[in-house]
């Protein structure tokens, strides 16, 4: 499937750092050294609803890290997938009497265009769930014939006990683990499954629900892991640099990823560094599409907001850290968006060059991006204040923050 078009990202004076970031499989930071290609799969939208200011957040932590990359002089190649068939979205067209397909491409088209605005960089590989599913079903089959496979009343189940490796991407304990897995889409009180915890990687078709071919395991449709595990093998290989989404993605998502990938090739881990976003709260709880309630990206820019305000709102907050967004938090990014445009909208003013190197120390170091933005706000107080005599900074200082930040002034 087609992404959205990329914004220019304007090339800088020097050079960015390595960037440093925290993995959630050890606990602590690491410096990734990716070579001249960076790899990176960040996890996509499931498109029954549209963009809130929560897959916002998470997918504005991602572009961070594809900007510091960049900025030294590498290349990306980044991955994303869209969950275009799951139960969440076939049960929302169900509830509101629509075709599953026509609500998962609105959506989707609703999705390319929040991010276009909010400046986020597009992948090179935007890949549909069922458009993925020819190479979803022979990983099926070799865990299968493997003996890491096995089959329930026609359901094929992955039996998380032929991953040697499992647990340690989310390392958490067996009673935690149980009770997300019946919060996050898995169905551990089945009955007749080897270990409560073991993800379904093929369903077989259900009465009235879609089903595609699926060769010597019947018709039916991928299940959620395998979906990722399948696109990003086939587009990245094993042992790409980051995989990335919101920390309710750690488990099961992110774990049984890994040990789909470990069974298959004898690997671990799939990504060098797992890592996790904040989740993003409205009234106290967790902004969530099951429980409505939700800012809406669409609905701020139909009413108005500059996107780069949202962005600006996003990047005050450290990708992660749980955080409320509340009206006062939109208020601040406008008021610091026009502090920023009235300080770059003159000729001339205080030294950049430092500015610049503040902001690439900051996101380099696990993408503090309030660190930068205080950085910015210091430079933009000292215009306002003193002005400067550096000709041409203020166009340095813009071109860093659209470079950088994806924030354009
Ligand atoms: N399609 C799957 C991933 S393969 C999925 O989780 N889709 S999603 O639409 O539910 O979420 C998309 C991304 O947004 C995920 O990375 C998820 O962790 C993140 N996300 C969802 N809700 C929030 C929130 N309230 N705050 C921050 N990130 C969130
Ligand atoms: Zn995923």
């Amino acid at each position: 499937m087609h992404a959205w078009p990329a914004s220019e990202v304007p090339a800088l004076p020097g050079k960015g750092r390595d960037l440093r970031i925290h993995d959630t499989a050890t606990d602590g930071l690491i410096t990734l050294d990716p070579g001249p290609v960076a790899r990176i799969y960040v996890c996509g939208i499931t498109p029954y609803d549209a963009t809130h200011i929560g897959h916002a957040a998470t997918y504005n932590a991602f572009d961070l890290v594809q900007r510091v990359w960049l900025d030294t002089k590498r290349q990306v190649h980044y991955v994303q997938n869209v969950t275009d068939v799951d139960d969440p979205l076939l049960e929302r067209a169900a509830r509101d009497d629509i075709d599953w397909v026509a609500l998962a491409e609105k959506e989707t088209a609703l999705f390319r265009e929040d991010m276009t605005a909010l400046r986020m960089l597009p992948p090179r590989h935007y890949i549909g769930a069922v458009e993925a599913i020819p190479g979803i079903v022979p990983l099926v089959e070799r865990l299968l014939a493997s003996g890491a496979a096995y089959e329930l009343e026609g359901d094929i189940y992955f039996s998380v006990e032929a991953d040697p490796d499992f647990g340690k991407v989310s390392r958490l304990d067996a009673a935690t683990m149980r009770l997300l897995s019946a919060e996050r889409g898995g169905d551990p009180d089945r009955a007749g499954k080897k270990n409560p915890l073991d993800p379904m990687l093929w369903m077989a078709a259900r009465e009235g629900e879609p089903s595609w071919d699926g060769g010597s395991l019947g018709r039916g449709r991928p299940g959620w892991h395998i979906e990722c595990v399948a696109i990003a093998l086939d587009h990245l290989g094993m042992g790409f640099d980051v995989q990335g989404g919101g920390s309710d993605l750690a488990f099961p998502h992110h774990e049984m990823g890994a040990s789909h990938a470990q069974a298959l090739t004898g690997e671990f881990p799939m990504a060098k560094a797992y890592v996790h976003a904040g989740m993003v709260a409205l009234h106290g709880e967790k902004m969530s599409k099951s429980k409505g309630n939700l800012v809406f990206v669409s609905k701020l820019r139909r009413d108005g907001v500059d996107p780069a305000a949202i962005r600006l709102a996003l990047l005050a907050h450290h990708y992660r850290a749980d955080w409320e967004w509340t009206d006062q938090v939109l208020q601040d990014a406008v008021a610091r968006l026009d502090r920023w445009r009235a300080a770059v909208s003159r000729p001339d003013g205080p030294s950049a060059e430092a500015l610049v190197e503040e902001i690439r120390e900051a996101l380099a170091h696990d993408l503090d991006a309030p660190t930068a933005l205080a950085a910015v706000d210091r430079w933009a107080a000292l215009q306002e204040e003193r002005g400067g005599t550096d000709e041409g900074a203020p166009g340095v200082v813009s071109r860093a923050v659209d470079a950088l930040l994806g924030v354009a002034l």
